[in-house]
């Protein structure tokens, strides 16, 4: 059987990564695979009811490679990267990304910074050093987002909606190689 782009796009990444390339050729290397038009990805594209849903392809000592899929009004909360580099290319639909500024003491509520949205086939970048961010899909249509986390991330620190506090998340996973977890392992950042 012939490699998917897919299969092609995960050893590009286990080279580049291990050679730790400059940001920018991991993003265009997203951004090929995002405008090629491939549908390999859709077999990790599983949505949740209640929560976006973070589908993984693939973990190594060097990286972290989800599928995340938003149907509407499924935000992510704000939150970090725990000192790791994150990719975001768009598959399907389109996202808003809002940058916050969120002070050391974490008391006072964070400063709302700019915001952009992203279609298909587009890549964001962000580290913890540009501020922390918000994700959500744009209108009525689901989205679909790849996203590439170097080196992986199990926990970070998300701002609680409810009270406004910071608090450490553990990093969760609907699916695993296109095969959903038993209920209750479930996504992240669930309250
Ligand atoms: N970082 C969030 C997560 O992995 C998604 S927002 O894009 O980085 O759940
Ligand atoms: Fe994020």
């Amino acid at each position: 059987m012939n490699p998917d782009p897919l299969d092609f796009l995960l050893a590009d990444l286990d080279r580049l990564l291990a050679e730790d390339a400059k940001g920018a050729r991991v993003a265009r290397l997203l951004a090929e695979y995002t405008q090629s038009g491939s549908s390999d990805w859709k077999r990790f594209a599983l949505f949740e009811a209640n929560y976006y849903a973070r589908n993984l392809i693939r973990r190594t000592e060097l990286y972290e490679l989800i599928v995340l899929c938003w149907s509407k009004g499924q935000r992510s909360p704000i939150h970090e990267h725990a000192g790791q580099r994150c990719w975001m290319g768009v598959l399907e639909g389109t996202v808003r990304e809002t940058i916050y500024r969120v002070r050391e003491d974490s008391l006072q509520p964070p400063a709302v910074g700019p915001s952009r949205e992203f279609c298909a086939g587009g890549v964001a970048y962000i580290v913890d050093e540009m501020g922390w961010h918000r994700i959500e899909p744009v209108g009525e249509r689901p989205a679909v987002t790849l996203h590439l986390y170097s080196r992986s991330i199990p926990e970070c620190r998300v701002i609680d909606e409810v009270s406004g506090t910071v608090l450490s998340k553990r990093m969760s996973y609907h699916s695993v190689g296109g095969k959903v977890l038993a209920q209750g392992v479930g996504s992240p950042q669930r309250e």
